[in-house]
């Protein structure tokens, strides 16, 4: 549905890089609609959780070490398909993988520093929005450019 939210982060590379700002351009431009932001440094706690699926994995520890290296900019997008079309947007995990036009495709090199994370799944989406935001955070706003983008 176009109330489809998902979680969107610049990651402590994308940050330092001074991406931000191109990065927000592709969701805005895409005609998603920004419903929660926000600058944090975040915890050990929070990542352990984010990232519990990986917990095992041999690059784990150095994952935590870089999410933890400095900022982070969290977002809430919201929109038709929003998960799967973002997804698409940011490419595959691997930037070498991922094609020029895509986020990761046009702006790193390297699995360990692909600059933006976003959720995976509807499901996800709904957890990490939850870990990572209070309900406070996130604004129901009507835009007033809807009709150019649905139905
Ligand atoms: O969802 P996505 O970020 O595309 O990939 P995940 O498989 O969820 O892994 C999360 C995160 O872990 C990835 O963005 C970079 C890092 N990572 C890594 O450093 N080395 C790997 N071989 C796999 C993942
Ligand atoms: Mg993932």
């Amino acid at each position: 549905g176009i109330r489809e939210r998902t979680l969107i982060a610049v990651k402590p590379d994308g940050v330092q890089r001074r991406l931000i700002g191109q990065i927000i351009q592709r969701f805005e431009i895409r005609g998603f609609q920004l419903v929660g932001l926000k600058m944090l440094q975040v915890s050990d706690e929070l990542l352990s959780q984010h990232y519990m699926s990986l917990c095992k994995k041999s690059f784990y520890p150095s994952l935590l070490h870089y999410m933890t290296s400095g900022p982070v900019v969290a977002m809430v997008w919201e929109g038709n398909n929003v998960v799967r079309s973002s997804r698409m947007l940011v490419g595959n995990t691997n930037p070498a993988e991922a094609p020029p036009g895509t986020i990761r495709g046009d702006f790193c090199i390297h699995i360990s520093r692909n600059v933006i994370h976003a959720s995976d799944s509807i499901e996800m989406a709904q957890k990490e929005i939850a870990l990572w935001f209070q309900s406070s955070e996130l604004i129901e706003w009507e835009c007033c450019d809807h009709g150019n983008f649905y139905q």
